[in-house]
């Protein structure tokens, strides 16, 4: 062997060298027989082999016409040795820092859970961010007790730098929510429909992370403003990450991405002022949205209790857009995603939402954690909506129309799975704030439609992450990286994580064997739709002109309550407008909905109802049945009372046995119960003992509260007459249609706040219940089963009588 003639040298020769080499000799005439030497010639020859094995690029001519339709597999081989694709020969040495010093092959060690990211400080000392020990965290380094701080303090320079930049841009819409982690888990194999990974097989379980938000407000806003809800959910498959990035409305209020700007400039806080926060009553908003009539439909929406739920627990979710399933044959149907929550709909009264945001604005995100962590996992039922493009062809709307629903009366929702979430995050920011949702993350056996709204957000969700999470590596976050590897030749950017191995970063490539290589007909494949000749054109479809029928629909399929709700929610948006010619305009919108909405919205501005707005068509429109699967109310859900806050009023001389009794029922029950009371610590029983309060009147007060039972005992109830805490309390919860439950004397502080035990039609109220101290049973059951359906609406009046 030629390299014998270097044997006992010490240095391995001109193979060392990174440029340039003999013409045509084997690299062994260049090398010393030393372990450098050994190592640098398998990888030298190693190289040359794989270089060797791939020719051309055997897949170029698949490229072009008809062939490339079936994307072929590029081409590979395997590399003699795991050095010859390595960066260099000198990765077998280790250290704490660089490893083991065995390359991870085929490996891309970043995408494993999230335990690689997690950090517990228990029973360690302080360091920088160095890791250098921290002996004083109390003081900076001055010159004398009493003299000016050392520039060179690097301890101090670091902790004020880092907190100097601890915020990033919020979202620029959807920038208050909250998150969980859980787990989708799929009914039946959907192959026939789809080849996506979350549907491949019976009880086959896929983690997800979920993030519920508001849209208008900034990142501090209150929870329980009126407006859509953001339902985005991650699904960690291994065909790489789905996002779901929908809303709990299944419309939009525009039909084309180019519009969004605009709208959600006219929804934000006005520029100049920087007001209303977290809000649609305000003239911009109402000025936008009466000249964009295509709003209708999700107007009635946003004016509905959808936009005030209880709980993001108990709220649906829906993709918005047709989508595309797609089977391993490559045959394509459309869907709708529907999320269904197993505790049922349920929302807030509105001036129950009102006061909310002074009691608690983290109100849904306190409800969410609470659940989460008490074990009540809230779940989800993911239901389809599935049909063929030319079932489609037949629809009296288009079906790229996001301002319109499939009605489930035409087309039923299939249920194929349940998402259970079980596990709040470890860190807000880590995980809430820096998970990037983006509807272009899709996988194999989904595919989009050419709906204009959704084609728009595909660009949009990545983008606005460059500027949020400062780059194009916002996948390295650990919350945002799938399960699945990531191998491909991008590089570098702000904030990389992966060190990828070797020198080739492009592909075609024959120096690492042709890899990472593409992925061919196993890979994401665009469903090949055929676009009929058309010129390039900005329009909209014609049927997307009818911009009124599914708005009447919405109006029809509503109970006599919503109806209500609706009307007081347009009352209240446009009186907090100013501008009189916005108001009628959108009073002469709502006369093409429905002109008895009209009139009654009107009528609670002191306005006539003007002339409807122009028609954007003069054909015919279609007409609908009313649809009770778009009332609220049709969704009762569970018939329980877990995770339902119950206050219990005592004061001193309360009859304690009994509280404890309901106490420890409604706890039996999974229920909440707090002791309420007018201030912290103990108050005195009837019978000389003595009873923990557990939260004070002013900081738990009613609207906190699903439902109230008062106790008994003369003097107690005699004390909490004299607290106008309590007597508001007990107020709200007639206002807000809740149960309440009183037990002996605890009636009376009814009767003193005025509260009446009938309905307006003279008629008993039964979600007012009432027991003897010593006999609670009965109107405990009672009471569990008004507080199961939530809500008393029969006693609601206009004005409110108490
Ligand atoms: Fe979004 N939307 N959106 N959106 N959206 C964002 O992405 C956008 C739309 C939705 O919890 C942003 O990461 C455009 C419809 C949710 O992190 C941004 C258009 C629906 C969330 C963006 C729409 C949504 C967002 C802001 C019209 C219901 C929060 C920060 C073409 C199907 C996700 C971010 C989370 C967030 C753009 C319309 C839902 C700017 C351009 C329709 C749930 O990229």
């Amino acid at each position: 062997m030629s390299g014998n003639k270097f044997k006992d040298v010490k240095g391995a020769g001109s193979i060392l060298k990174t440029v340039s080499g003999p013409s045509a000799k084997s690299p062994d005439s260049i090398a010393a027989q030393n372990d450098t030497g050994e190592r640098l010639l398998s990888k030298k020859s190693g190289e040359q082999e794989l270089a060797g094995a791939i020719s051309h690029n055997s897949t170029k001519a698949s490229e072009y016409g008809d062939a490339a339709r079936l994307p072929t597999m590029g081409a590979t081989t395997n590399p003699p040795g795991p050095d010859v694709t390595g960066s260099t020969s000198s990765e077998i040495h280790a250290s704490e820092k660089v490893g083991s010093g065995k390359p991870l092959i085929s490996e891309n060690a970043t995408v494993t859970s999230l335990d690689r990211a997690r950090v517990d400080s228990s029973d360690q000392p302080l360091t920088t961010n160095q890791g250098g020990p921290v002996a004083d965290n109390q003081h900076s380094l001055k010159i004398g007790l009493r003299g000016p701080s050392a520039l060179e303090d690097f301890i101090l320079r670091e902790k004020l730098t880092h907190f100097d930049h601890e915020r990033i841009p919020e979202r620029v819409v959807h920038a208050r929510g909250s998150a969980a982690h859980g787990y989708f888990e799929c009914y039946e194999a959907l192959d026939r429909y789809t080849m996506a990974a979350p549907f491949a097989a019976a009880g086959k379980r896929t983690p997800v992370f979920v993030r519920f938000s508001t849209v208008a407000g900034e990142r501090g806003s209150m929870d329980t403003a009126r407006d859509v809800r953001g339902f985005a959910v991650k699904f960690y498959t291994e065909q790489g990450n789905w996002d779901l990035v929908g809303n709990n409305i299944p419309v939009f209020f525009i039909q084309d991405a180019m519009k969004f700007p605009d709208l959600v400039h006219a929804l934000k806080p006005e520029p100049h002022h920087a007001m209303p926060q977290a809000s649609s009553a305000h003239d911009t908003f109402w000025d936008f949205v009466s000249l964009t009539p295509e709003s209708a439909h999700m107007l009635m929406w946003v004016m509905s209790d959808r936009a005030i739920p209880r709980s993001y627990r108990m709220m649906q979710g829906f993709g918005v857009h047709t989508f595309r399933l797609v089977n391993i044959n490559g045959e394509s149907v459309f869907c709708k995603f529907h999320w269904t929550p197993l505790a049922g709909t349920h929302s807030l009264v509105w001036d129950e939402a009102v006061k909310l945001g002074g009691a608690d604005p983290d109100f849904h995100r306190r409800d969410l954690w609470e659940a989460i962590d008490a074990g009540a996992f809230p779940e989800w039922e993911l239901g389809l909506q599935i049909f063929t493009e030319d079932e489609a062809a037949q629809f009296p709307f288009d079906i790229l129309d996001p301002t319109k629903i499939v009605p489930e009366e035409l087309v039923p929702v299939t249920p194929v799975g349940k998402m259970v979430l079980n596990r709040n995050p470890d860190n807000f920011f880590a995980e809430t704030e820096q998970v990037a949702f983006c509807t272009a993350h899709i996988i194999p056996g989904l595919d989009f439609t050419n709906d204009p709204l959704m084609q728009g957000r595909i660009h949009s969700y990545v983008d606005t992450q460059l500027t949020r999470l400062g780059g194009p590596n916002f996948h390295e976050i650990p919350i945002n990286t799938p399960i699945a590897q990531i191998h491909n030749n991008q590089r570098d950017g702000f904030h990389r994580q992966a060190i990828n191995r070797g020198r080739v970063n492009y592909e075609p490539n024959s120096l690492a064997g042709g890899c990472p290589f593409q992925a061919g007909a196993t890979g994401f494949r665009s469903f090949p739709e055929r676009i009929p000749t058309e010129d390039k054109v900005r329009g909209k479809p014609e049927l997307f002109a009818d911009h009124y029928s599914q708005a009447k629909l919405f109006w029809i399929s509503q109970t006599a309550v919503e109806q209500n709700h609706i009307i007081n929610a347009f009352r209240f948006e446009l009186t907090r407008c100013q501008v009189v010619g916005v108001r009628q305009r959108v009073l002469a919108l709502l006369a093409n909905v429905d002109l008895s909405l009209a009139s009654a919205v009107a009528d609670g501005l002191g306005m006539d109802v003007p002339p409807a707005l122009p028609l954007a068509t003069d054909k015919p429109m279609p007409t609908y049945q009313p649809s009770p699967a778009l009332s609220l109310l049709s969704r009762p859900g569970v018939t329980e009372i877990a995770t339902r806050n119950v206050a219990i009023l005592v004061g001193d001389g309360v009859v304690a046995d009994a509280v404890e009794e309901i106490y420890t029922a409604l706890l039996q029950d999974s229920a909440v119960p707090r002791i309420v009371g007018s201030r912290l610590g103990k108050v005195l029983t009837i019978d000389g003992g003595k009873l923990d309060i557990e939260i004070s009147l002013d900081a738990g007060p009613s609207v906190l509260y699903d439902a109230v039972v008062i106790a008994g005992g003369e003097e107690s109830c005699q004390k909490l007459s004299l607290d106008a805490h309590a007597l508001d309390f007990v107020r709200l919860q007639y206002r807000h249609c809740k149960p309440i439950l009183a037990l002996g004397t605890g009636a009376d502080l009814l009767a003193i706040a005025g509260i009446p035990t009938t309905l307006p039609d003279g008629s008993l109220d039964s979600a007012i219940i009432t027991a003897p101290d010593g006999q609670w049973n009965d109107g405990y059951t009672t009471f569990k089963s008004v507080l199961a359906s939530h809500r008393f609406y029969l006693r609601e009046t206009d004005p409110p009588l108490v």
